[in-house]
């Protein structure tokens, strides 16, 4: 226990106010033509293309839970099929922002997540650093049976892998990504870092945390995310990830070149709902979920996900989506729509009225 700080009661006493600092919200309003102009018409198309894999991977499970089958296969699927219809950009976008050796560590709700970071894996490795990728995974043998029967290469067929590997695993079969052990709330697939997911709410916080402390200590420039709820609010243990990760000992005590915390993003994705209760002006006391990290300290409160000061410095920070599941609930099956393009603002709002 360090006794070098001082505790000055000059400066401790001395009456004031302690400022509270701006939060940001919905402030990323770049026009489309900026935004193509920024990222390349390619990157977006990507993006989207991310988001209806997602859609259709999901519409397929809900298809299988409730009618027994998917475009005329049929197959009785028991297990747990928590869908994030609607939340699709919430993990494309925060996935396209992260590189293949960033962390994710998923909440009960994570097929999305857990694909978004894939395809992002898949679209920045190059044919090599895939190969190795599934060559590390049980001798590539996954990876040999799905591209010998789609007979797809390259990135395409990297992505069959990915996809068949995941399912697999929520169908609990032996050439899931982890043997079928682990399902769909505990799946995972290291090289593209795809950690597990976790039916524990809010454990993902205490998980992910730990893992930065691992990466501030290698000093590698990787982050690690944990995704949770807006329901995980409630919980001890997400506050008590977020004042760890936050620690004044990392820049007061820490002899390593400073910085403001552990290289960790709590992203919460906002549905409003948590079972059948409703967050904001229910079961939580915050109004804005985007309030509770600059509680801690200013350099915690919520972030635009593309800001440049990510690496290194996101200690406790966090960003969090707002999207709109058209089904709150834990399973929410059911025949879903496609994606497509919202024209009118009534449209995204099902569950609002
Ligand atoms: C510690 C814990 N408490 C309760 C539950 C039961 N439970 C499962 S999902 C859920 C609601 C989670 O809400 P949220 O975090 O907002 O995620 P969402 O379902 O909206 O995606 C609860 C309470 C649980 N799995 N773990
Ligand atoms: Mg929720």
């Amino acid at each position: 226990m360090p006794k070098e700080l001082l505790v000055d009661p000059v400066e401790t006493r001395a009456p004031g106010h302690l400022p509270l600092p701006q939060i940001p919200l919905h402030a990323y309003a770049r026009p489309l033509s900026e935004e193509r102009a920024a990222r390349g018409d390619a990157a977006l198309v990507a993006a989207l293309r991310h988001m209806m894999v997602i859609r259709e991977f999901e519409g397929m499970m809900a298809s299988f839970k409730s009618t027994g089958g998917y475009r005329g296969i049929t197959y009785d699927y028991r297990g747990p099929a928590h869908l994030s219809i609607g939340q699709e950009a919430a993990a494309v976008g925060s996935a396209m922002a992260l590189d293949p050796a960033d962390h994710i560590f998923g909440s009960h709700r994570s097929h999305g997540e857990f694909l978004a970071k894939g395809l992002a894996a898949i679209a920045r490795l190059d044919d090599a650093a895939l190969t190795a990728a599934f060559h590390a995974h049980d001798g590539g043998k996954l990876a040999e049976q799905v591209q010998s029967r789609m007979g797809r290469t390259g990135r395409a067929g990297a992505e069959d892998v990915l996809l068949t590997g995941f399912l697999a695993e929520i169908f609990m079969k032996a050439n899931g990504f982890n043997g079928g052990m682990g399902g769909s709330m505990h799946a995972f697939f290291l090289p593209f870092g795809c950690y597990p997911n976790n039916a524990i709410v809010g454990a993902s916080a205490g998980i992910a945390t730990g893992a930065a402390l691992r990466r501030r200590l290698a000093r590698d420039g990787a982050i690690t995310v944990a995704h949770a709820g807006d329901g995980s609010t409630g919980c001890g243990p997400v506050w008590e990830a977020m004042n760890f990760a936050a620690m004044g000992q990392f820049s007061t005590l820490w002899q390593d070149g400073g910085g403001t915390g552990l290289p960790v993003l709590f992203f919460f994705t906002n549905n409003f709902y948590a079972m059948g209760g409703q967050t904001r002006g229910e079961t939580m006391g915050w109004d804005r979920l985007s309030r509770i990290g600059a509680g801690l300290s200013a350099p915690c409160r919520n972030r635009r996900w593309n800001q440049p000061a990510r690496r290194g410095r996101c200690g406790g920070a966090q960003t969090r989506g707002t999207p709109f599941r058209p089904r709150p609930g834990a399973s929410g099956c059911g025949m879903l729509p496609p994606l497509r393009p919202f024209h009118h603002r009534r449209q995204c709002l099902p569950h609002q009225g």
